[in-house]
């Protein structure tokens, strides 16, 4: 279990990401709502739950992380660089300028990112496949995802769901990104997910159901994470809410995407300067 200074650092991080994130969008337009949904999520893997060497990002024995939801690539960036790949001022300088590898959604040319995504439904599969490769190669590594729950109402995410299972991927993790919210509305109207833990259970997966908010619990799960050689593909839905920490954005599919001034930007970045000290009891 980790201890109390490690969960505070891991809350300042995370609220620092989140105020990076709003740099991004103030730069151009991001998928705003979706990357503050999950920046706790990506802070905990990058931070603490993962294996991996931003140094030598090529490490063989690395973890692997495909970010499935690839609109999230703003609070990807943000992640990568808090965790050391290149600086948030390289982020800033190139976030969507002509040639550049940072665009809307990620280039695989970018230090940390494994392949370009964007395209909804394909994260899982792509791990299911480096998985098995890790099996084959006798490689102790697991293999990450992080999935927007409105991207899985794509079928090609439960074909690999059926694999992973079928395979006994106990090296595959996948995060879901539960904020009940697609592009245009509530997930449940458009295409229903409930009951969706069952469904997953149904698959043959591990399931877990947290507040993927929760600091606490979100590195609860790492650490209580089955072996590599388990027979099992663990998911993590996290109970999120879109557009978190900026309270004028939370809840509203009309975030989905879009960009901000500089007044809304040091506004909220002050507000999340003072919930972070509310929660440290300042
Ligand atoms: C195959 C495919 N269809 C449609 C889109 C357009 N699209 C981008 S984001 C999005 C909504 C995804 O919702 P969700 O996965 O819940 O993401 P979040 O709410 O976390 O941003 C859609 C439909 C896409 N990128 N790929």
């Amino acid at each position: 279990m980790a201890d109390k200074e490690t969960l505070e650092r891991l809350k300042d991080l995370t609220s620092e990401a989140r105020k990076n994130i709003l740099r991004l969008c103030h730069k151009g337009a991001t998928h705003i709502g979706g990357d503050l949904s999950m920046a706790d999520m990506m802070t905990v893997l990058y931070q603490y739950g993962m294996k991996h060497d931003p140094k030598n990002p090529a490490w063989k024995e690395r973890d692997r992380f495909i970010l499935s939801k690839g609109h999230g690539a703003g609070c990807l960036y943000v992640t990568l660089a808090m965790a050391g790949y290149f600086t948030m001022d390289e982020v800033l300088a190139k976030y969507r300028e002509p040639g550049s590898p940072f665009g809307e959604h990620p280039s695989g040319e970018i230090p940390g990112v494994e392949i370009a995504t964007g395209s909804l439904g394909h994260g899982l599969p792509i791990c299911v496949g480096l998985a098995l490769a890790a099996r084959l190669d006798g490689r102790q590594n697991r293999v990450f995802t992080l999935m927007g729950d409105g991207e899985t109402q794509e079928g090609s995410v439960w074909e690999a769901a059926m694999a992973a299972a079928h395979y006994q991927l106990g090296n595959l993790v996948a995060f879901v990104d539960r904020n009940r919210l697609s592009l245009d509305g509530e997930t449940e109207k458009l295409m229903k997910l409930e009951p969706y833990a069952e469904k997953w259970k149904a698959f043959g997966w591990r399931v877990e159901v947290i507040d993927g908010h929760d600091i606490a619990q979100i590195v609860d799960v790492f650490d209580r994470l089955p072996p590599p050689s388990a027979d099992q593909p663990t998911i993590v839905i996290g109970e999120t809410v879109k557009g978190k920490g900026v309270p004028s954005m939370e809840n509203d599919a009309n975030w989905h995407a879009g960009s901000i001034d500089a007044e809304f930007l040091a506004q909220s970045c002050a507000e999340l300067d003072a919930a972070r000290k509310r929660e440290r009891g300042e």
